[in-house]
């Protein structure tokens, strides 16, 4: 009798979530962008679907994604733009119908970008403006260079601070911290790492607003959250041990930040059968600790069968001010213009990567 009702309301519920489950793209933008989509395709997330766009049609054709859109022939011709982000931004205008079409009708867009080439970098910003009109909430999901990739450090602040004017939120994960939490890896697998990383963050962030929790978190709490605006991270990591989740989450975020001064956080964790709500508690307590007690916070917690004893913790602290960045990518005015002179200092001042490492 009771499990009957149990698979009942199961049935229901299921439904309930499909009927209000928000609809959910990601958007690759460029070569960079479009790898990142083309390995969230290939995990095959629920309710996400997936669009690459691209200059580069070579590239384009061989990328796997729901939707696929060549920014060519008008102005590119398909070879790519050779690293001018103005090109991209002007291509990126001239499908702005085509662009709408396909993001109209989404709740949330992601738009993952490498920042520091021209299309990621010119397009990402046009994307996250169109999605944002059409009343989505836009997300950019976007890497910061190597330092190693010199020039491109530049273009990819140029690309930050437009993406700080037209996207709710961005949120940025620096390719150099890679160099400090797993130096050994070629670049090519650290690009890897990386896009399995927003493969977790759009896994995570969907799983947790679609699919019914242990503590729960919706769309709404997300858009609140993303809505603040601020330039934003993500703390990830996987353990047994709930103390080491936490202190693994904190001691690596993939953007240099103060969590002192973090605006608002999103934290959620997912556990296997085990997981208790003491337990669940315990782990989110121990993210929460780090912030102000006046960061505006949303918890979710999730049981994944899948996961035994593993508990993953993903949070997105929003309102950060990395001092890599410099301060106008802050600044939330459309009509304020980058001071770029300080933009060069910056690039001056960037520390030699491999000082990084061996520091
Ligand atoms: N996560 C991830 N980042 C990448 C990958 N490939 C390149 N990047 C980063 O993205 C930045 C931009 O490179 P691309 O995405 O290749 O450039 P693009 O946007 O295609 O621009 P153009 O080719 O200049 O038109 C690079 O500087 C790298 O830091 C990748 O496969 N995954
Ligand atoms: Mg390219």
């Amino acid at each position: 009798m009771l499990s009957k009702l149990l698979q009942e309301a199961l049935e229901s519920e299921r439904d309930f979530e499909a009927h209000l489950a928000p609809k959910i793209c990601v958007v690759g933008c460029g070569g960079g962008g479009s790898n990142s989509v083309h390995r969230i395709n290939g995990v095959g997330l629920e309710g996400v679907d997936t669009i690459a766009m691209n200059t580069d049609k070579y590239h384009l054709a061989q990328v796997k994604a729901d939707k696929r859109l060549l920014l060519a022939e008008r102005s590119t011709g398909g070879y790519g733009t050779g690293g001018n982000a103005e090109l991209g931004e002007k291509v990126a205008y001239e499908f702005a119908g085509e662009i709408e079409e396909l993001v109209k009708p989404y709740d949330i867009v992601f738009i993952t970008a490498g920042m520091g080439g021209g299309t990621g970098t010119g397009t990402a910003p046009v994307v996250a403006e169109l999605a944002r009109q059409h009343g989505a909430v836009s997300v950019a999901l976007v890497t910061i260079p190597f330092d190693i990739e010199k020039s491109r450090f530049k273009t990819a602040f140029r690309g930050v601070s437009k993406l700080r004017e037209h996207a709710h939120s961005t949120i940025m994960l620096d390719n150099n911290r890679l160099l400090e939490i797993v130096p050994k890896l070629p670049v090519e697998q650290a690009f890897m790492v990386m896009d399995q990383l927003i493969v977790e963050v759009v896994k995570g962030i969907t799983e947790t607003i679609c699919q019914t929790s242990m503590i729960n978190l919706d769309f709404a709490d997300f858009r609140n959250i993303m809505i603040q605006g601020g330039a934003s991270t993500v703390l990830y990591a996987e353990n047994e041990d709930a103390g080491k989740v936490v202190m693994e989450a904190i001691t690596n975020p993939l953007l240099d930040i103060d969590f002192e001064g973090a605006s608002g956080a999103m934290i959620h964790i997912t556990g296997g059968p085990s997981l208790s709500l003491r337990k669940a508690y315990e782990v989110l307590n121990g993210v929460t600790e780090k912030l102000s007690d006046a960061a505006h916070i949303k918890l979710g917690a999730r049981i994944d069968p899948d996961l035994c004893d593993t508990i993953k913790l993903m949070a997105i602290v929003t309102g950060v001010k990395p001092p890599c960045l410099p301060n106008h990518a802050f600044a939330p005015s459309r009509d304020s213009a980058p001071p770029w002179n300080e933009l060069d200092d910056l690039v001056e001042t960037r520390r030699d990567p491999f000082a990084r490492v061996s520091e």
